[in-house]
């Protein structure tokens, strides 16, 4: 049994809520963070959520994201035959990727995002180009995304929480009609824990220890071929997400998720905002180091959840087995999930 939020031991140094060596065996610092809680029981009772022989991709192509964006290079995909290869006269064709992992769906895993203040990892772990660059993953001391392929990668119970659907469902209840209904995913809406709460009971759902939340904003639709009102709405940088609060954190924790994720850009809303309300910079986002640095809990963004989302309207079914194998590259930051839903 994980001990809740207020219950955590203390980490010196660390406010409360703090996970690090919750998790250690044998003397060695955990790389895994919540993925621990996938016990075989839980995978059990994920395993047992396919029955209709429905699989669904959540993921993203990789060169979907319909515009530049700083800091962050367009795929460069390159396909060549064989013979320009060089490898062989044969008929054939090899490709070669070159990526940013967060342009697209992705993984973040627990060194994406540090403790600001300490710059420190998830478990207290200083992350170095040195350590990133271990030559494999057993030599790896970082948290990074290759040690999953040591404990089998992720198979877990997905709940999805259509923020979307609900909020659309709610506005036509209230009399709304045409494009009054629609809420749009580059509003900023903060999708809070109540919120949550409140759309897992009308969709007939409850949460388990070791399930990952997955909400929907609609994100990846709107993104993917943007009209001139996305682009517009896009300069207010403005995105839909979880509200970034202490209290959100504390809630994701203490339902023992084993990972979150989402279509959002962050998983949780942009911008995010200061202790009394005004907007702030990326340096005051809570979610990320509270999520990643502190539990230990990944958190995944830009996920395609469109055909997801149908499936679960028409089934009225809202959980699912979830698979995800990141890629495995020692030191690996971020990565496509390779995520499906099996009904
Ligand atoms: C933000 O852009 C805030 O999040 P990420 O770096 O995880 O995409």
């Amino acid at each position: 049994k994980v001990p809740d939020f207020d219950s955590l031991p203390e980490v010196e140094g660390m406010p409360q809520g703090c996970a690090w060596g919750l998790f250690d065996k044998d003397g060695k610092k955990d790389l895994l963070g919540t993925l621990n809680l996938l016990t075989p029981d839980v995978i059990k009772g994920a395993c047992a959520e396919a029955r209709d022989g429905v699989s669904i991709s959540l993921n993203w192509p990789l060169n979907a994201m319909g515009f530049p964006l700083p800091g962050r290079i367009q795929p460069i995909h390159k396909q060549m035959t064989l013979k320009e290869t060089g490898l062989s006269e044969g008929a054939g064709w090899d490709d070669e990727i070159h990526f940013n992992t967060q342009l697209s769906s992705q993984w973040d895993s627990l060194v994406h995002w540090h403790h600001q203040p300490s710059s420190l990892a998830y478990n207290g772990i200083e992350v170095t180009k040195e350590g990133l660059a271990a030559a494999n993953t057993a030599s790896n001391a970082m948290p990074t995304l290759d040690h999953w392929h040591a404990a089998g990668g992720l198979v877990a119970r997905g709940v999805l929480i259509d923020f979307k659907e609900w909020a659309e469902k709610k506005a036509r209840a209230e009399g709304k009609s045409g494009d009054d209904v629609v809420v749009h995913p580059l509003d900023g809406h903060r999708i809070t824990v109540d919120e949550i709460e409140t759309i897992a009971k009308d969709q007939g759902v409850e949460f388990r220890p070791g399930d990952v939340l997955i909400v929907r904003t609609g994100l990846t639709e709107y993104l993917q071929a943007p009209t001139p009102e996305v682009f517009a709405k896009l300069q207010n940088q403005k995105i839909s997400g979880v509200h970034g609060t202490i209290e959100s954190a504390k809630w994701l924790w203490n339902k023992q998720f084993a990972a979150v994720a989402g279509d959002a850009w962050a998983f949780e809303a942009l911008p995010p905002l200061k202790e009394d309300g005004s907007l702030a910079t990326h340096l005051d986002l809570v979610l990320h180091p509270w999520l990643l640095a502190m539990f230990g809990m990944p958190i995944g963004e830009l996920w395609d959840l469109g055909a997801l989302s149908a499936h679960c309207k028409v089934s009225g079914r809202y959980s699912f087995m979830l698979t995800s194998a990141p890629l495995h590259i020692p030191g690996l930051i971020g990565s496509p999930p390779n995520a499906l839903a099996v009904f």
